[in-house]
């Protein structure tokens, strides 16, 4: 046997002998890497004559081919034994009920705002939103709330450096939006503004900060009838009670004429508060027709065009609807509060989904 043929038989015994994806890279190395005994063979080819450099080179190749040939099936076998052996450890078993605690969970504001929106979003109206920082042109005069109006101290408001000349505050409502809105856009008009809003008092029932919706609709020929149809439409969806008996009190905000307040019945036993068909009254927003001088500050003919808005605090919605009775817990960031109040996100969003929970 000559000296190439014994290293085949050596190298051929290595290999099959080989285990592991270690082993056989071993033998890889012994027999084909670049110092094995192989490549010498391979390196005495230069001092050949041509004749038996031919003959001897194409047997070298042809051994080598064959054994690379070899190293190659049994190291796909052995990737394949491990990626096999990896997958039966780390089954996952997809029948598996999902760990609960873990999981975020939906603050009870934005759960109120998504089922406002969907209601509201039934009627055709859309979302708007505007900034926080404001002048007090959009919080204020544009409002029919002029400088020195009783109105302004009753807002509690956050007044913060003058810029370009500008008062400038944060939004004590979310009505700015509505301005802008109508001043960027030309009537019909259907939109709500959900967003925080701002008012320096802190006690039991009030937060410097709070999340309040307004609506506005405006187009021709809108009277109180749509006004209080819309408003009985929403609060009968959103607290699931089809009869809900709704009462329009009236009242006076600077921004609509004529304006009233909003309540729903209720009774209350035993210090214990139940929404629907009741003796006693609970308020619940406010509302009224669009004030004329409102409309003419962005441009509107109030003799074309007529409208009502509207304006809720969430906070209070979600308080009533779901059994919430610290406003304060709405602000503290208490994981067992959120555990408890939260509201799965897998939920899909229902106009009934709180009440069903
Ligand atoms: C424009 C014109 C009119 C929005 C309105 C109310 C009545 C209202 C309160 C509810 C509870 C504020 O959060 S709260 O304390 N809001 O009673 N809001 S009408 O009227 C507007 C808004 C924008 C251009």
């Amino acid at each position: 046997m000559t000296e190439l043929h014994i290293i085949e038989q050596q190298a051929l015994e290595k290999i099959n002998q080989s285990s592991s994806l270690a082993q056989l890279e071993e033998a890889r190395v012994e027999y084909l890497g670049k110092s094995s005994k192989l490549m010498n063979l391979m390196k005495t080819l230069g001092s050949m004559e041509p004749e038996q450099r031919k003959t001897f080179g194409a047997e070298i190749n042809i051994i080598k081919n064959k054994l690379q040939e070899i190293v190659d099936t049994k190291k796909a076998a052995f990737e394949l034994q491990i990626i096999n052996a990896k997958l039966m450890s780390e089954k996952i078993d997809v029948t598996l009920p999902s760990r609960s605690s873990p999981q975020g969970k939906i603050h009870p504001v934005s759960q109120v705002i998504d089922e406002v929106t969907a209601i509201f979003g039934t009627m055709g109206f859309s979302v708007a939103e505007g900034p926080e920082i404001e002048d007090d042109y959009h919080n204020f005069n544009a409002l029919n709330i002029p400088k020195n109006h009783p109105a302004r101290q009753n807002h509690d408001t956050f007044y913060l450096p003058n810029e370009g000349g500008n008062t400038m505050l944060l939004r004590t409502h979310t009505s700015p939006v509505q301005i802008r809105s109508m001043k960027l856009g030309k009537p019909p008009f259907r939109i709500i503004s959900p967003g925080r809003v701002y008012r320096c008092d802190w006690d039991i029932t009030h937060t410097p900060m709070f999340h309040q919706l307004e609506g506005l609709l405006i187009d021709k020929d809108i009277h109180m009838g749509h006004l209080k149809g819309c408003i009985m439409e929403f609060l009968q969806k959103f607290f699931a009670i089809d009869d809900l008996p709704v009462r329009f009190r009236s009242n006076f905000f600077p921004f609509t004429e004529p304006s009233a307040e909003v309540d729903i019945s209720c009774s209350r036993t035993q210090g214990e508060l139940k929404i629907g068909g009741g003796e006693d009254w609970l308020e619940i927003m406010g509302c009224g027709m669009v004030h004329p001088k409102v409309l003419r500050n962005v441009g509107i003919d109030p003799d074309v065009y007529q409208g009502f808005a509207f304006g809720m605090g969430l906070e209070r919605l979600a308080m009533l609807k779901y059994g919430i009775s610290d406003l304060r817990n709405f602000f503290e960031g208490d994981a067992r509060w959120m555990e408890h109040y939260g509201f799965s996100s897998f939920d899909i969003p229902s106009l009934v989904g709180g009440l069903a929970r």
